[in-house]
């Protein structure tokens, strides 16, 4: 190509497009893992300013970009190679959907004309029509000139509405086209208004309520939802305004401080129990609340709910929503503040003195186990100081997988600021730990506490080599009870084996993180395991503690056993 004078005239390639379309809409972070047909786009992403993260798994990857999406409100982004590098992350890109966090996978895929004809390409698959199920949209870009529109489209898909996952199918031949400079820059688009505001009807507001001034026994449930939307101000005006007890789901800890006064999170099944009109924000029907209905929720079928939610299709999921609102969290909140004015009758005594008495008691109950100094430590004695190293570092990020692990973790450690518990999710997903405790030091510089259960932190062990590579403030605390839910099972057979929920006894995972250069500490008692995390929290130093629990201390399946179907037959 020559301009007038006779001069070649500038070109960009697929390479330079697809890195530029990224940074013009600020996405300037990529986690992924290296390879045929992506491994000079991660180095010239690298040069042209994103930090690119490679990883040691792409499900790892994936997940750091999940939570990427939930910390930032911008689509997290996950490279990987062809087909089986893509399927590793399309298990985190389906939990990104699943959990409605925007997330986009860019993988390189083989050529149109290989796949479609079934001709045996390296790593060849038809990556499109395999991710379409799995997540909100999927796009394929052919052509060059189509990169900037594509990008543009794959960020409006994964933030807009509901957010959720999106594919973007990237032909390695797309890399290698050419264009002109000038008509590649032109073709890039700066995504405007990406999440628009959704403003409810104010009929809908209007009806909200009346059902909210007809409840003698309201409740508000937090989901996350609404820490997803970042608006909270108006969560705490409205919360506060209402004087309405309220339950924050897992992921919505430290919207409000759950040592504030309203909040209801240690008498909840009475609170769930007794409610007569719940109001849902940003939170599903789904199996973490028994889908709305049953024992859980008294069985009298009675409540009324009036449900706050970007996604129409929500409402009416489980339950008949007598009052569906609309719309983004921060628009209906302040709509019905609005209406609420400030004189709102908040709810009488005759609720809130019995829930009081009931949360009181649950505390007093809980302050009794945490002081436990037992040796080996069961989960009270361990959590019990985890949650004052938590209290004293409220910017700290807090990731939390495992069984009992997760379970007692949730309720004994406090939050006091939004978006600092990062957990197992919608799904109940384990292997998500070092990802989120990855994209949870990147995308906020915090320190960060991951508390693992043994069979949890296993998933993605491989990654404490990436922590330590990049020199992350992680301090991964294994909570080794020599398996799933307890290392005491046996093998009822009289074969050689172990039972199938058994590791390895006393496993050494601290040397797992000195083998490469990190931290690594073993602890038996409260006090040991005090002063290790502290260390490693004040000092930013990669650190593995590998805490010692008692093997016979939890649950099967922590807090859901009754998930678990039962056989009725007696083979023996
Ligand atoms: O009101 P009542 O009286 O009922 O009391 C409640 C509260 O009021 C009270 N409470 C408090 N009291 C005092 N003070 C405070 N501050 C306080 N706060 C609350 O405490 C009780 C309980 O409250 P909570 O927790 O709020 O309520 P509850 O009833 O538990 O809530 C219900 C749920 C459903 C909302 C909640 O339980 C929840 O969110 N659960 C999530 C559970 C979950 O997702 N679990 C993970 C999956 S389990 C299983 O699937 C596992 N696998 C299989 C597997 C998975 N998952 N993934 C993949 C890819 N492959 C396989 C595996 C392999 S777990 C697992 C590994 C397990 O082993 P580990 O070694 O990792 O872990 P360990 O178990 O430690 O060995
Ligand atoms: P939890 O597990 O905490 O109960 P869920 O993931 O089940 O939360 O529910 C989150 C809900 O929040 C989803 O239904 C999603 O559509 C909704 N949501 C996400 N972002 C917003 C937003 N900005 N405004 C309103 N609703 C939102
Ligand atoms: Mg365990």
């Amino acid at each position: 190509m020559t301009d007038n004078e006779g001069t070649p005239d500038a070109l960009t390639d697929g390479f330079h497009l697809l890195i530029d379309a990224l940074k013009l809409n600020d996405l300037n972070t990529i986690y992924g893992v290296p390879g045929i047909p992506v491994t000079d786009l991660g180095r010239m992403a690298q040069d042209a300013g994103i930090r690119v993260l490679s990883f040691r798994h792409e499900q790892n990857a994936g997940n750091a970009a999940a939570i990427a999406g939930f910390l930032t409100k911008k689509p997290g982004i996950c490279l990987t190679v062809s087909a089986p590098g893509f399927l590793n992350g399309l298990t985190a890109l389906a939990h990104a959907t699943t959990n409605c966090w925007p997330m986009i996978l860019i993988s390189g895929s083989s050529e149109r004309e290989v796949v479609d004809l079934l001709q045996g390409d390296y790593e060849e698959m038809d990556q499109l029509a395999i991710a379409k199920p799995l997540c909100k949209a999927a796009y394929r870009i052919l052509h060059a000139e189509d990169i900037g529109i594509g990008v543009a489209r794959a960020i409006r898909s994964a933030v807009s509405g509901r957010p959720g996952g999106v594919y973007l199918d990237i032909p390695g031949a797309l890399l290698g086209q050419v264009m002109d400079e000038a008509e590649g820059a032109k073709s890039l688009v700066k995504v405007i208004d990406p999440a628009p505001a959704q403003i409810p009807a104010p009929s809908a507001v209007s009806r909200a309520i009346e059902v909210m001034k007809g409840a003698k026994k309201p409740l508000i449930i937090l989901g996350k939802g609404a820490a997803y939307a970042q608006a909270d101000e108006v969560v705490r005006e409205f919360v506060e305004t209402s004087g309405m007890p309220f339950l924050p789901m897992s992921m919505a800890k430290g919207l409000l401080p759950d040592n504030h006064q309203q909040s209801a999170a240690a008498a909840r099944s009475m609170a769930l129990k007794e409610s007569d009109v719940v109001i849902m924000v940003g939170a599903r029907l789904n199996w973490l609340l028994s889908h709305g209905k049953g024992k859980q929720w008294g069985d009298a079928h009675s409540t009324k709910f009036v449900q706050i939610d970007i996604e129409p299709r929500e409402m009416d999921s489980n339950v008949e929503i007598a009052a569906p609102l609309v719309g983004d969290v921060e628009s209906c909140l302040s709509a019905l503040l609005t209406e609420m004015g400030s004189s709102w009758e908040k709810p009488s005594e005759d609720w809130l003195g019995p829930l009081s008495v009931k949360k009181e008691s649950n505390l007093v109950k809980m302050a009794s186990k945490l002081l436990n100094n037992s040796n080996p430590m069961d989960y009270h004695a361990a959590l019990g100081v985890l949650r004052e190293i938590i209290a004293e570092r409220p910017d700290a990020m807090l990731v939390n997988e495992g069984a009992n692990t997760l379970d007692l973790a949730r309720s004994i450690i406090n939050m006091s600021k939004p978006r600092k518990r990062l957990d197992v999710g919608t799904w109940g997903v384990m292997g998500v730990g070092m990802g989120s405790a990855i994209a949870a030091a990147v995308e906020t510089g915090n320190p960060v506490l991951a508390i693992e259960g043994d069979s949890a932190f296993g998933f993605s062990g491989m990654e404490v080599e990436t922590i330590c590579r990049y020199n992350l403030p992680v301090c991964i605390v294994i909570f080794n009870n020599n398996g799933i839910y307890r290392g005491t099972d046996v093998n009822t057979s009289g074969g050689s084996d172990v039972a199938t929920t058994v590791f390895v006894k006393d496993a050494r995972y601290d040397q797992m993180m000195e083998a490469f250069g990190g931290a690594g500490a073993y602890v038996t008692s409260p006090d040991e395991l005090r002063r290790a995390v502290n260390e490693a929290m004040d000092s930013g130093r990669p650190t593995l503690v590998n805490a010692v629990i008692d093997e016979a201390a939890g649950s099967e399946s922590g807090n859901i056993g009754s998930l678990n179907p039962q056989s009725v037959v007696s083979k023996k």
